[in-house]
């Protein structure tokens, strides 16, 4: 066991972690005149128990029980493998988990750059946490959908509307033939929509337009706040008859998602990720929105927005493609291209992937050719933005996943459905940017 001095002695290439290790990918590209060895070192020492000098304080009872070791680095790639032995962290905290590898190392001067872009998580964390209380299958059985995707609309304008009338065009999307209606992320509880009011009289519609189709319809409430009152808008929407809540997960944080997935109320929980892109689209700094997923399945959200790859967010193919393997898969295979670690994901149900963000009727087919029918297609200005308004809007979002499941084009199904036939001459078939 080599002596542990400031930033050194972490690297050992014969290393091979055990399955109680949790392994980390960053990519590291080093300061001007910091060498890719020191900098990788500085990285696994600032997230472990090292510092930038020797210190007294320091002994061999630390190093031999909590050293993390680089086993694998590749200074062409800026790609190095860094196992953490599990006693370095609170098994069941994740709050603790990124202040240790997603904390101080991203401010370092040693490295002009650095991304988190995957974590293995060894089985007894994996085993710590609950996941997904409901998942695919318990939200497709919540909501009788067995095959489709499930489409959903978010009501728009984003904010603005009153209660009555968010509730008036939520009515609109369930009877056209939406599952879902949700809050849009930055709706909360402002003075012309203020939160119980809104979900008093948008359940209420709910309510009504179910026993008008003999469908069943949820509404996803915006409950983001803080901690408490959080809380005690969870037991309003349950205290009304809702089954979801929706949370933005960066605004609330890691304790926040973990207080909420511990709610004895059994809320479905969709996670909103508004904010990520601050730090999952830099390629050579931040962290991946695979990490965020991965994290999310873990905590237990049962839905997750990943990307639609041919809306106006940003998110390739293969990273949205490789997320939506990650958290409806039991086993992943290692893909060192795009930097995935393999995982067993062990009990963890599958969480449901949510494609959202400029998508419209038109470019259905590529996206769940693309993602499989396990998704939620969820559209605003899409079905609100329809030139004869959100029931033509809702049909034709339904009537393009059904051509899709039934193999029909949606130019030839348009044919016979006038609602998609409208927003295809509206819209076309192209990407929003
Ligand atoms: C979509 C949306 C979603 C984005 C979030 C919006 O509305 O409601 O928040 O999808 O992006 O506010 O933009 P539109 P992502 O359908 O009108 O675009 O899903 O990538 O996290
Ligand atoms: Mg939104």
């Amino acid at each position: 066991m080599g002596k542990i001095s400031a930033y050194q002695g972490f690297i050992d290439k014969k290393f091979k972690p055990t399955k109680n290790d949790l392994v980390a990918e960053f990519k590291v590209s080093p300061a001007k005149d910091e060498s890719f060895k020191s900098a990788i070192e500085k990285v696994a020492g600032e997230s472990s128990i090292g510092t930038w000098t020797n210190i007294a304080t320091m002994n061999p009872r630390i190093g031999k029980k909590l050293k993390p070791t680089i086993f694998e680095f590749d200074e062409k790639t800026n790609i190095c493998k860094i196992s953490y032995p599990l006693d370095l962290f609170e098994i069941n905290s994740i709050p603790q988990l990124m202040s240790s590898i997603g904390g101080n190392v991203f401010g370092m001067k040693a490295v002009d750059g650095l991304r988190l872009e995957d974590i293995d998580f060894p089985d007894k964390m994996i085993k710590s946490f609950k996941g997904p209380l409901y998942g695919v299958q318990g939200v497709r059985k919540l909501l009788k959908v067995k095959k489709r995707p499930l489409v959903g609309t978010i009501v728009k304008p984003k904010v603005g509307l009153t209660p009555k009338e968010h509730a008036k065009v939520a009515y609109n999307a369930w009877l056209g033939g939406c599952d879902i209606v949700k809050d849009d992320e930055n709706l909360t509880n402002q003075p012309f929509n203020k939160f119980n009011s809104r979900i008093k009289e948008t359940l209420k519609l709910r309510d009504k337009v179910e026993k008008e189709t003999g469908e069943k319809k949820v509404y996803m409430a915006n409950i983001t706040a803080e901690i408490d009152e959080m809380r005690k808008r969870a037991e309003w929407v349950k205290d009304h008859g809702g089954e979801y809540v929706m949370v933005d997960i960066h605004s609330i944080g890691w304790s926040g998602l973990q207080t909420v997935r511990n709610y004895n109320l059994k809320p479905v929980l969709h996670a909103h990720r508004a904010g990520h892109a601050a730090f999952t689209r830099n390629k050579n700094h931040g962290i991946s929105m695979l990490v965020i997923a991965k994290l999310c399945r873990l905590i237990g959200m049962d839905q997750l927005h990943v990307g639609a790859i041919v809306g106006k967010m940003e998110g390739s193919k293969k990273e949205v493609q490789l997320i939506g393997e990650n958290i409806e898969h039991r086993i992943v295979q290692e893909n060192k291209k795009h930097h995935v670690l393999a995982e067993d994901w062990k009990h963890l149900k599958p969480m449901f992937a949510v494609c959202s963000g400029g998508v419209h009727p038109g470019v259905v087919p590529p996206l769940m050719k693309a993602m499989g029918n396990d998704i939620i297609i969820q559209m605003g200005g899409g079905i609100h933005g329809h030139p004869k308004g959100t029931i033509f809007g809702a049909k034709a979002a339904l009537q393009a996943a059904q051509a899709t499941m039934d193999g029909i084009t949606i130019e030839n199904y348009a044919k016979m459905h006038p609602q998609l036939k409208i927003a295809l001459k509206n819209w076309g078939k192209n990407e929003v940017h």
